[in-house]
């Protein structure tokens, strides 16, 4: 089915609009053919987008606005694909508004935004137009640019390409050297918007879309770990703020599990608080549930600065994860060793499990081992790796 939808670029010298511009942009005003040659370059610039029909370009204010009719097939998103370009064209053009500006105070600290609203008609649209210049008008203002579009353009393109995959992390009984169990981690290759895991995280989270990105990266590591030894333990990291969610529910893992011949009683969820939990009761229920399922619950980086002791207290954990701030030289830091046997006591109390985290070294482990650790965690002791690990 073909989509329409009508988009606007906007060209913008200043975000929001300040005092000691005004001059200045009647000067810029004056130079019809400078503007009538922006405006074309700026065209063929941001749309070069394959189904563009009809674009037109106007100046108002000190703003260029550019506007365009696009038609799609229905799965296609000509608001992703045109963010995504964006920045690059802004960059492209802003250079040659430098070369023909020059001279002016006018020459600098162009912005574009993107606006691109569907159009069920397919015609042009004063009122759509007009609705899509406020939001271009608005991503330069409050959503940080281009820039934003383009890294939300990404991370959708990251989901539904299925660019994500999973590693596991063996985590040792140091009892007899046996692998107790894997934490799953989520890779996926370095790119310009992203670098690692932790920077797509938080980004879904500030768009809103954590909860998606959370059951993709889980039904990963489900899925990847097909020859799970049936006494391990299938470690997953669950961000708080997901657990906060009332529509939060395992029903679908359970499912997926199932068909992999692995139990909730081998599946512990991560929870690592680095959004600070806002709402216990909910995140309590939530774990109650689950725990009624057969699931058990770690918190995930102890002793680092953003794990409270509030969610130990109000959560009661099966496992403790302790943070590799803490567990790095251990050996050689009294202050450590204390903090680790406070939080072995803390585990008794609660009847919580310690493993600790990001061993690297034999004198580390020594240490632990010496303290009656038992579960541990490391590149020493295995780095993460596609299942089966080697
Ligand atoms: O917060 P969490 O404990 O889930 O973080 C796990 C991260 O720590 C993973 O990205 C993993 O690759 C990394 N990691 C695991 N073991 C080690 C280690 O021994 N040293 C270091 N520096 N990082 C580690
Ligand atoms: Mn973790």
């Amino acid at each position: 089915m073909k989509q329409h939808y009508l988009a606007v670029v906007t060209l913008t010298r200043n975000a929001i609009p300040i005092l000691p511009l005004q001059d200045d942009m009647r000067q810029f005003e004056a130079r019809a053919e400078t503007k009538r040659l922006l405006a074309e370059a700026a065209l063929s610039e941001f749309f070069t987008y394959k189904n563009v029909q009809l674009v037109k370009s106007r100046w108002l204010g000190g703003d260029l606005f550019l506007s365009a009719l696009i038609t799609v097939d229905g799965d296609e998103h000509p608001e992703w694909e045109l963010a995504a370009h964006a920045p690059g064209a802004a960059k492209r053009w802003s250079e040659y508004a430098r070369l023909e500006l020059k001279n002016t105070a006018a020459d600098y600290g162009w912005r574009a935004g993107i606006g691109c609203v569907s159009n069920p008609t397919g015609r042009y649209r004063s009122d759509l137009a007009y609705e899509a210049a406020k939001r271009a008008l608005l991503q330069v203002n409050v959503e940080g640019g281009a820039e934003q579009g383009r890294r939300r353009y990404v991370f959708q393109e990251m989901l539904s390409q299925k660019v994500l995959f999973p590693y596991y992390q063996p985590i040792v009984d140091l009892n007899d050297g046996s692998v107790f169990g894997y934490e799953a981690l989520t890779r996926f290759p370095a790119n310009e918007s992203f670098q690692g895991p932790l920077e797509l995280f938080l980004f879904a989270g500030e768009i809103g879309d954590a909860y998606r990105l959370d059951r993709v990266v889980r039904e990963l590591a489900i899925n990847g770990c097909a020859s799970l030894g049936a006494g391990q333990k299938l470690f997953i990291n669950v961000m708080a703020q997901i657990m906060e969610d009332p529509d939060f529910s395992p029903g679908r893992t359970i499912g997926l599990l199932e068909r992999h011949h692995i139990s909730p009683h081998q599946v512990v969820f991560e929870i690592n608080e680095r959004t600070s939990i806002q709402d216990y009761p909910a995140i309590k229920k939530a774990l109650e549930h689950y725990r009624s399922q057969g699931y058990q619950i770690a918190i995930d980086d102890m002793g680092a600065g953003y794990s409270s002791l509030q969610s130990v207290v109000e959560l009661r954990p099966d496992y403790l994860k302790i943070d590799r701030s803490i567990i790095q030289n251990i050996h050689n830091d009294e202050v450590k060793a204390h903090i680790l046997h406070t939080l072995q006591e803390t585990g008794r109390k609660i009847g919580a499990t310690l493993i600790a985290e990001g061993i690297e070294l034999e004198e580390e482990l020594a240490e632990l081992k010496g303290m009656g650790v038992r579960y541990a965690q490391g590149y020493l002791l295995g780095k993460p790796a596609p299942f089966p690990l080697p």
